[in-house]
């Protein structure tokens, strides 16, 4: 089992129920679909090691009750957001909108050069929905910056995975101030 020390950066991983939060995790763990996967209930961590980076992930649920209380709370101190969407489901992109901008716009999170990294999941089941398509349904085509980013990913077949998460992590490289040490482990491990 992988020790959470103080090189682990904390990931929060945010999105309305069923988006596919905790599948994309395990596919990062096991490196394929597990697809028993019950709806998380408050919160799940997960310790997993990505290209010499060691990421303490917080898989939070995403049901209406755990909205408010968790995602607020738990998102505090993270070093990364990853914000999941059902890109398959069209009909609850205004709710995904919705919670999508007041996670942006939170205090704690907003302006603090937090890299959002938002996912249209669930491309397997929507090939021809670009990036472009799930920036203008979210409305943050204002927002995209090199902080903000949107990647088309299946938690089904990896498609996209490796690259979001890489563009997480090098943001969150980028930006902390333990660069020289997360770069040296990169190229060490
Ligand atoms: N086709 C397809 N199905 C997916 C994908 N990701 C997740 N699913 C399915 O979507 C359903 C919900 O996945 P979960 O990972 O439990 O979703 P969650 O976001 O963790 O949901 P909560 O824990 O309730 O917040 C499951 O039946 C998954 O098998 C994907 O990329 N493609
Ligand atoms: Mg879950």
């Amino acid at each position: 089992m992988t020790k959470i020390n103080e090189d682990t950066v904390k990931i929060s991983v945010i999105g309305l129920d069923g988006a596919g939060k905790t599948t994309l995790i395990a596919y990062l763990r096991y490196g394929r679909f597990i697809d028993d996967i019950s709806p998380t209930i408050g919160l799940n961590t997960e310790v997993i090691k990505f290209e010499g980076l060691t990421f303490h992930i917080w898989d939070l649920g995403g049901q209406m009750q755990f909205r408010r209380t968790i995602w607020e709370q738990y998102t505090e101190n993270s070093k990364g957001i990853i914000y999941v969407i059902d890109a398959a489901n069209r009909r609850r992109f205004p709710e995904a909108r919705e919670y999508l901008w007041k996670m942006m716009n939170l205090e704690h999170l907003k302006g603090r050069h937090i890299p959002f990294c938002i996912l249209a999941n669930k491309i397997d089941l929507v090939p021809d929905l670009s990036e472009k398509d799930l920036v203008n349904y979210m409305g943050i085509s204002s927002y995209l910056s090199k902080d903000i980013r949107v990647f088309r990913t299946s938690s089904k077949t990896g498609e996209g995975v490796t690259k979001a998460l890489r563009w997480l992590s090098e943001r969150i490289a980028e930006q902390n101030y333990e660069l020289p040490r997360l770069s040296y482990r990169r190229i060490m491990i």
